[in-house]
């Protein structure tokens, strides 16, 4: 191996390293009898990317049983120290019966829901299948493309 492609060879091995990098796992936070991470040391990403970020990290994508659901949303987010703003939700729209969202672990999610933005859930234009949450928007829900680009809370059992 001469010296041009050595350096052109170590040039590639720090680049897949530094990527590599960015999806390290960030610490998992005791709260609520579960624990909790966000992506903070990731690039927002689409909506399957960031679930399987949280997968590889022995997690998935953040669900509630909550009747407060913003107000657990703000004291995660402040409790985990997080200074991002748009995230991904464990919410799904179910794809055969559209009016209808559901959590990832199969139970419903109300479209009457006071968590919704006024204004949403739109499905503009037919396609928005995923939830995030907005700091913007005192953390109200929006219906989003799943292929949208946001940070991600992540959650597993403890
Ligand atoms: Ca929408």
């Amino acid at each position: 191996m001469n010296l041009s492609t050595l350096l052109l060879f170590s040039f590639f091995v720090t680049r897949i390293v530094a990527i590599a990098t960015l999806q390290i796992c960030g610490t998992w936070v005791s709260i609520w009898n579960h624990l909790y991470m966000i992506s903070e040391g990731t690039n927002e990403e689409e909506f399957e990317i960031s679930r399987s970020f949280c997968q590889s990290c022995g997690g998935d994508v953040v669900i509630f049983n909550t009747s407060d659901l913003l107000g657990e949303l703000e004291e995660l987010i402040v409790t985990l120290g997080s200074s991002k703003s748009n995230f991904w939700l464990g919410i799904q729209r179910n794809v055969t019966q559209r009016e209808y969202f559901e959590w990832l672990d199969g139970r419903p999610f109300s479209i009457e829901d006071s968590a919704w933005r006024v204004d949403q859930p739109n499905d503009n234009p037919g396609i928005q299948n995923c939830v995030a949450t907005f700091r913007n928007d005192d953390w109200q829900l929006q219906d989003k493309q799943c292929s949208d680009r946001y940070d991600v809370i992540c959650q597993k059992s403890l």
